[in-house]
């Protein structure tokens, strides 16, 4: 039974991995306008990309959760094309309020000011602050362009480290001697019904 939980356990991760690693706009659709429900980022261990693009008014607001002994280790900004900067900016929790402004952010940015990691570049700018790597947890982000003219397009790659679950599936001792003595009793149980079996099939002699 352990054998076969493993063996489906690994199986839905495979099929996470395959299908929820990352969001596309060109692909997976416009990222939520509203802070209030924004769009579930599954994550896999290792890179998770995210591209949008946005030109004004349209916002993105998407959350990223970190399960338990995970870590999201770096946001790299893998691609931007724009002719003004994009806003970036993070809170924790499930939903993020815009009217907070920057004293309810984690942190925030302009894209595209650095390439490459922006883990610094979040921290370095106000906000309530946060220790790098991010912890378990649920972390949702707001990217925008303010501009109505230049549209900002880009791709996010959120790089999580995410433990395998613990492998159970070898049996232990006694679980290996209570196969056994199932084993043994079934096979005592099938003797005595081929016994009865021959018993019945005997002609009477008497
Ligand atoms: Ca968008
Ligand atoms: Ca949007």
């Amino acid at each position: 039974m352990k054998n076969l939980r493993l063996l489906l356990s690994l199986v839905c991760m495979l099929l996470v991995q395959l299908t929820f690693a990352s969001h596309d706009e060109d692909l997976d659709g416009d990222l939520s306008n509203d802070p209030m429900n924004p769009t579930v980022i599954n994550v896999v261990n290792g890179s998770n990309e995210v591209c949008a693009a946005s030109l004004a008014p349209d916002t993105d607001f998407f959350t990223i959760t970190v399960p338990a002994g995970a870590t999201l280790d770096e946001i790299e900004l893998t691609s931007f094309n724009s002719a003004g900067v994009g806003f970036l900016g993070f809170a924790s929790g499930t939903t993020i309020d815009p009217n907070a402004g920057i004293p309810g952010l984690l942190g925030w940015t302009h894209l595209g000011n650095a390439q490459g990691p922006q883990l610094a570049e979040l921290g370095a700018n106000g906000g309530i602050g946060f220790t790098s790597p991010l912890g378990p947890g649920d972390y949702t982000f707001w990217t925008q362009e303010t501009s109505p003219v230049n549209s900002t397009s880009y791709c996010l790659d959120f790089q999580l480290t995410i433990p395998p679950p613990p492998v159970t599936a070898i049996p232990t001792m006694g679980e290996w001697g209570l196969m056994i003595l199932g084993l043994l009793m079934l096979i005592l149980g099938v003797t005595q019904i081929r016994s009865v079996n021959r018993h019945k099939s005997l002609p009477e002699t008497v």
